[in-house]
């Protein structure tokens, strides 16, 4: 390859839409993207960690709206019986787990805002006041480790409507106590197993798993399930999140 000066392009996803599509084609055939190709694609040297990098990124959420074109709303995650629920459950966050936040109850209140027109803060016996249903689903973590548990609470549609949010709106938003945050596309919100849970793995003292509000999206990997939530949001701005900004793929569903 000829020598090329060090030039930053500056990269959208739109200029590079037929480069990228012909890539994902080829993902698909290969599994397999060279960094030859990569630096023809970017123009760019190597070297240029920040070009390669903002080109990575594009592709990334280029991969997002692939993934979210290709989901099924309708497709239900496989469910498990009672007998094969992992006991203990695993716990997992970015810190350890004596580190895990322990919520008073009687203080705890859940916020709402943006594009919700009910933003009225909910207590955890009103949230225990709505139609309850139980799931056990497999939950796999992108850290090599997957585990059956039990959740319980509310159709996350049910709730997303009671509140008034807007169902055409991109996506929904999570703030949690212990820092966490992650953000989900409108259909996967509104998927008939994601659920507002209240009912956990564990003892019902065990409040590790994400006492008192943990959104489960059994659609989802287990980074992309908040545990602890303190706010829900609903917007049209690309939230992100805790680990979706260090590099994890958004989508990550099927
Ligand atoms: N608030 C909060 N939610 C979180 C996390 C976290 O660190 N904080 N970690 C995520 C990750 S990576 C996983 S695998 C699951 C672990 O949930 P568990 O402790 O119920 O197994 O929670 C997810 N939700
Ligand atoms: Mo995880």
């Amino acid at each position: 390859m000829s020598a090329q000066p060090p030039v930053k392009p500056k990269i959208s996803l739109k200029d590079f839409r037929p480069q990228i599509e012909r890539i994902e084609r080829r993902l698909f055939l290969k599994q397999g993207l060279s960094l030859g190709a990569l630096s023809m694609l970017s123009g760019c040297t190597l070297k240029d960690d920040d070009a390669v990098d903002k080109l990575l990124w594009a592709m990334s959420r280029w991969n997002d709206r692939v993934q979210a074109a290709i989901f099924d709303p309708a497709k239900l995650a496989r469910t498990y019986t009672e007998a094969e629920v992992t006991e203990p459950f695993p716990f997992n966050a970015y810190y350890e787990e004596p580190m895990a936040p322990v919520i008073y109850g009687p203080d705890y209140r859940l916020e709402l805002s943006g594009l919700i027109s009910d933003k009225r803060q909910w207590r955890i016996e009103d949230l225990r006041a709505l139609p309850q249903t139980t799931q056990i689903t497999q939950h796999i973590c992108v850290e090599g480790w997957s585990a059956i548990g039990k959740w319980g609470g509310t159709v996350f549609k049910t709730f997303l409507e009671r509140v008034g949010a807007d169902l055409t709106a991109k996506y929904v938003g999570f703030k949690c106590a212990d820092k966490y945050s992650t953000s989900i596309d409108m259909p996967t919100a509104l998927h008939p197993q994601t659920l507002l849970t209240l009912d956990f793995p564990g003892k019902p003292d065990d409040t590790k798993y994400g006492y008192p509000v943990k959104v489960r999206i059994p659609t989802k990997l287990g980074f992309k399930n908040p545990k602890f939530v303190t706010e829900i949001f609903v917007t049209n701005d690309y939230p992100g999140g805790y680990w979706e900004n260090q590099g994890y793929n958004w989508f990550s569903g099927s």
